[in-house]
């Protein structure tokens, strides 16, 4: 029996921090597009369903077009769906899954889509589902504890798959999940009666994640932000095989398209702009309309220098879908420049006060960097 798992949508995610509202439309658009690849999968894989292990939406409110455009993309998986609240769009009162828009849509676009909004056995064909719904946005119980007390004499030979969202470990300070504090949402996987389950399929972690013979993470099908450390593999599904008391057979598909990239450059004098072009261009082979960038640009540069790394970085801001920019370069004016300025006899005010900028400004706060400009502006006056 074969399936594939996924989760963290996040579908309606908003992308604030993109300004262009053109670039900021087709972050978002992707995230509905990744549907038509995982599709895509699930036919070739020949998938009985698909499990989404939570956050299928970014909030528990999303708007209608939201919701309307994901239960379409559901809808034109020929295969059944079943998914769970997660963090991001838990279920309880007023929550998105209880709302008469999205029932009404669901209906009609897509009725291949199950919501498992209780933390009971559902009992299918071939398999049972033991769904772990998240009702609060932070849960401090563990919400795979309510299956260490099932019988499961009663499911017989049917393979057993269970689907939770929140963290099994400690990722680090925030774990994966840019709103948590703390380990809220926390499942004792290792306390699970593993040798009665035959899958655990988890969600929250956006990669791709290992942790047991029986647990995966999917990680997100479309990755949703810049890369957070090692072996983080966003963009990824699972196709998952199994049957009862089997070591289930995990191998990941590719599904995302858009590259977030990271990348930290020193620029000097003597490597000058060209080593930068050539780690955009080639190294990273950067394109247009499918990428994002953070870059970390650290070292010194001569005056005119900085006025083409302005250039040159505009060009990126327009090709790329987000450039996120941690500038800090230092003014170093080259040996021409310090003569140009300073060893002016025609005009010895000019020279005195760029010395004193050009020492102020090798220093570090605001009145270096206003420092800095000045240098710049005195610089370009001149020209
Ligand atoms: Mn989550």
């Amino acid at each position: 029996m074969t399936f594939l798992h996924t989760a963290d949508w996040q579908m309606g995610k908003p992308f604030a921090r993109i300004d262009d509202e053109q670039k900021r439309a087709i972050v978002r658009q992707e995230r509905i597009n990744v549907l038509s690849r995982i599709g895509v999968h699930a036919q070739e894989q020949k998938a009985e369903f698909i499990l989404v292990a939570g956050d299928l939406f970014d909030s528990p409110s999303p708007d209608k077009a939201t919701v309307s455009a994901t239960c379409a993309a559901i809808g034109s998986l020929n295969v059944p769906v079943y998914a769970i609240p997660g963090n991001h769009d838990h279920g309880g009162p007023s929550s998105v899954w209880e709302q008469s828009f999205f029932i009404h849509e669901r209906q009609a676009l897509a009725p291949n889509l199950t919501l498992l909004l209780k933390a009971e056995a559902l009992e299918l064909d071939s398999v049972v589902l033991f769904p772990c719904p998240l009702l609060r946005r932070h849960e401090t119980g563990d919400t795979t504890a309510w299956i260490r007390s099932t019988d499961f004499s009663a499911f017989g030979t049917k393979t057993r798959l269970v689907i939770a969202h929140g963290t099994v470990q400690d990722f680090g300070p925030t774990g994966d999940d840019e709103d948590a504090a703390m380990p809220a949402n926390y499942l004792d996987v290792g306390r699970l009666p593993t040798h009665e389950l035959d899958y655990i399929a988890l969600g929250d972690w956006h990669g791709m994640k290992h942790i047991n013979d029986k647990a995966w993470y999917s990680g997100t099908p479309e990755p949703d932000r810049f890369p957070r450390g090692e072996g983080n593999l966003p963009g990824h599904i699972l196709n998952v095989s199994v049957g009862r008391g089997e070591i289930p057979t995990v191998t990941t598909l590719s599904t995302g398209r858009l590259n977030w990239h990271e990348l930290e450059h020193t620029l000097s004098e003597e490597s000058g702009l060209a080593a930068l072009e050539k780690a955009l261009t080639n190294d990273l082979s950067l394109g247009i309309g499918k990428d994002l960038l953070r870059l970390t640009l650290i070292g010194s540069l001569g005056i005119s220098a900085l006025t083409e790394l302005e250039s040159l970085l505009a060009t990126w801001q327009s090709r790329l879908l987000r450039l996120r920019l941690h500038q800090h370069i230092t003014i170093s004016p080259t040996d021409e420049e310090i003569a140009a300025l300073t060893q002016r006899t025609d005009a010895p005010l000019i020279a005195r006060v760029a010395e004193k900028l050009i020492a102020q400004g090798m220093s570090d706060g605001e009145s270096a960097e206003i420092a800095r400009s000045a240098l710049r502006q005195l610089h370009a006056a001149l020209k």
